[in-house]
């Protein structure tokens, strides 16, 4: 089990145990580029118990069941929930397990645990729906390419081992991780789950989507990148619970945390923070050509819930770009964000956006006004924000964004549809309701 640290801001073994790169993808076909304002992305870390699943189509970050219910059977069960954060994921039982070492491994092996692969990629070719890929600690210098996809309920999964740290290191060669169909001229990708990696160094992005349906991406740690952290374009799109950090070398002013388009994303939990420019671009570009159906164009639907953003150099925390609309921004803490552009909003910004979006129960500190320019009823309706109050976090300067315990913070989350987990994998509620931002406080 690993013992989820209280403050821990990810994964971070950097043991540079450099493994050829053998078989990773070249970058032929890569489809849409960071620069040409085509849609990109970035995205996060660990939490446990509570992986989230794909069922019905839309992933979601719990077995399905409200938090409403969860702070109900708190307060009558009399059984208390309890406050640890989750473990690790144990292993799948169901599927074939292809194991991949950092160093000793080989491509020619069976793949099972005493005789590993090589390569991330040769464990990705052999993988059909329901398998699982799993990495050992260590840093691989490989690029990896998803060409096919997994079914409905049987997701092509990659992820660590259990208590282990793989590190997908890019050293800035293409994009790292890259899910995108063979011919992605109108092909489509999905039911691929990344889980518990480190990636770092992309080029570009540490991971590109493109047309990408059922996506999940959970307990990762994207940093690093010269352009964004999870870019590109889907639909049913689940990222939870990552570290989204320091991505983008102020070269280009489209190096976000995450930069996508298409509808019905869920980004929940995560800690976004230090990245070049917005920490999430909502991306509504309609005008997709290589798009196989609208699901994966424009960027309705979105549900970013209880993510804490911090620190951006430039920018704010979240953009509604161009023709994105009737997306909910809920239970968010936005945090000294433009530290490098003392001007203009720090919370949420609107560029030529479309209408009914909303704003409920988030908590907004410095530098600027939380959203400027565009007044409520013209895009959004807002309700609940908590301005100006600074969220008294146990330490940001060390990046611990827990929340201390006179935080006003506590309790002032909007319960509906709120994470059944925090960021560790928590249970959420603890007291009297949802706290704002990634992390629950215990009680
Ligand atoms: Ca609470």
């Amino acid at each position: 089990m690993l013992a989820t640290g209280a403050c821990q801001a990810g994964p971070a073994a950097d043991d540079r145990l450099v493994t050829a790169d053998g078989g990773g993808p070249s970058t032929d076909d890569q489809g849409p580029t960071t620069g040409g304002g085509g849609p990109t992305t970035d995205g996060g870390l660990p939490t446990g118990g509570g992986l989230p699943t794909t069922e019905g189509g839309l992933p979601t970050t719990d077995g399905g069941e409200s938090t409403a219910d969860g702070a109900a059977s708190t307060e009558s069960g009399g059984e208390p929930l309890g406050c640890d954060a989750a473990g690790e994921t144990p292993l799948p039982d169901t599927g074939q397990l292809y194991f991949v070492a950092a160093s000793g491994g080989s491509d020619s092996n069976a793949g099972d645990e005493a005789a590993p692969l090589a390569t991330i990629q040769e464990g990705i070719d052999r993988a059909v729906a329901g398998d699982t890929i799993v990495l050992r600690g260590g840093t691989y210098t490989q690029n990896v390419r998803f060409r096919d996809s997994g079914e409905e309920g049987q997701p092509i999964t990659l992820r660590n081992y259990p208590g282990e740290t793989p590190v997908i290191d890019n050293e800035h060669d293409g994009n790292a991780i890259v899910i995108q169909a063979t011919n992605y001229q109108g092909g489509a990708i999905g039911w691929i789950t990344l889980d518990g990696l480190e990636v770092k160094n992309g080029h570009g992005k540490n991971i590109e989507i493109t047309n990408g349906h059922d996506i999940v991406v959970t307990r990762c740690h994207l940093h690093s990148s010269n352009g964004q952290g999870i870019g590109g374009n889907g639909t049913r799109v689940l990222i939870d619970g990552n570290v989204i950090a320091d991505n983008g070398d102020f070269v280009g002013n489209q190096e976000h945390g995450i930069y996508t388009s298409g509808k019905s994303w869920t980004i929940s939990n995560n800690l976004i923070y230090g990245n070049a420019f917005w920490g999430i671009q909502v991306a509504g570009y309609e005008d997709i050509s290589y798009a196989p159906g609208p699901e994966y164009t424009g960027a309705s639907d979105w549900f970013i819930v209880n993510n804490t953003f911090a620190f951006a150099h430039n920018r704010s925390g979240i953009v509604l770009y161009a023709g994105a609309e009737n997306d909910v921004i809920q239970n968010n803490i936005f945090f000294n964000n433009r530290t490098d552009e003392g001007s203009g909003d720090s919370g949420v910004s609107f560029y030529n956006s479309g209408g009914g979006h909303q704003l409920i129960n988030n908590l907004h500190f410095g530098p600027g006004p939380f959203v400027s320019i565009h007044p409520a009823g013209m895009y959004y309706s807002e309700t609940g924000t908590i301005d100006g109050e600074d969220p008294l976090f146990v330490d940001a300067d060390s990046l611990d964004f827990h929340l201390q315990a006179d935080s006003p913070a506590k309790n002032q989350g909007a319960a509906t549809d709120a994470p059944a987990t925090d960021h560790e994998g928590r249970s959420r509620p603890q007291g009297a309701g949802p706290d704002v931002g990634a992390f629950e406080a215990c009680e």
